[in-house]
């Protein structure tokens, strides 16, 4: 099994935790933001995740790899899925990019390792985002805008463990949201998530991103 990633991507890190949480071996690929081609000879297209099987198949569905993963020997995420659980993600998501886009070219992460693939990342997101120091100088009113998010979310966390008590797709929903949130310096997670965060992420044996 292969997964081309970038370290940044919140859907690498589904398909990056279900494998470790599993204890199976995985051989991560990190592709440089400017290396288009990599991703082109791949699979036709420029995109990130792509898992790789062993058989050479490729698969492009971050969920689908996921459910692939799990499927390898006894099935682990068997919880309950809850639909709050599904809604509060998409909230994080929809507040996030605006804090995490502007600080992930910081970070010296891999995907980002030649001042070309760097620059590549900068334009792009810029694009979407507007100008990056901007973007950061508006950290106070972004975490504003999330904070609430996160505290409908330390309301319905059951376990530090797993959200709704038994690890499920909840979990692959919500961890890697986090892990991206989790690079804003400033942003307090509530307690509970603050903890559930904290547990999966030693279960998972990744160190979280960077903090700036
Ligand atoms: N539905 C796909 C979505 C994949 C996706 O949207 N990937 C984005 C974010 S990493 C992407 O490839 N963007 C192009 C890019 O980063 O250049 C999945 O869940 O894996």
């Amino acid at each position: 099994m292969k997964l081309y990633m970038f370290e940044h991507c919140s859907l690498c890190f589904r398909v990056r935790m279900v494998a470790a949480l599993k204890g199976l071996h995985m051989r991560e690929v990190v592709v440089l933001d400017d290396d288009t081609e990599t991703m082109v000879d791949l699979v036709g297209r420029r995109v990130i995740p792509i898992f790789v099987k062993d058989d050479g198949e490729a698969m492009l569905e971050s969920m689908d790899m996921v459910d692939h993963i799990d499927g390898i020997g006894e099935p682990m995420l068997v919880g309950p899925e809850r639909a709050e659980v599904s809604r509060l993600a998409d909230a994080i998501l929809s507040k996030s990019p605006p804090l995490t886009m502007g600080r992930y070219p910081l970070l010296n992460l891999p995907e980002f390792a030649t001042v070309a693939a760097l620059d590549h990342y900068v334009v792009r997101k810029s694009k979407v985002y507007g100008d990056f120091v901007e973007l950061r100088a508006q950290t106070r009113r972004q975490i504003a805008e999330l904070l609430p998010s996160l505290e409908a979310l330390d309301e319905v966390i059951e376990s530090p463990k797993a959200i709704n008590g038994v690890l499920s797709k909840d979990d692959v929903r919500i961890l890697p949201l986090l892990r991206s949130a989790a690079v804003v310096k400033e942003l307090r997670f509530p307690p509970k998530v603050r903890n559930y965060f904290e547990t999966m992420m030693a279960m998972t044996g990744y160190d979280p991103l960077p903090v700036i």
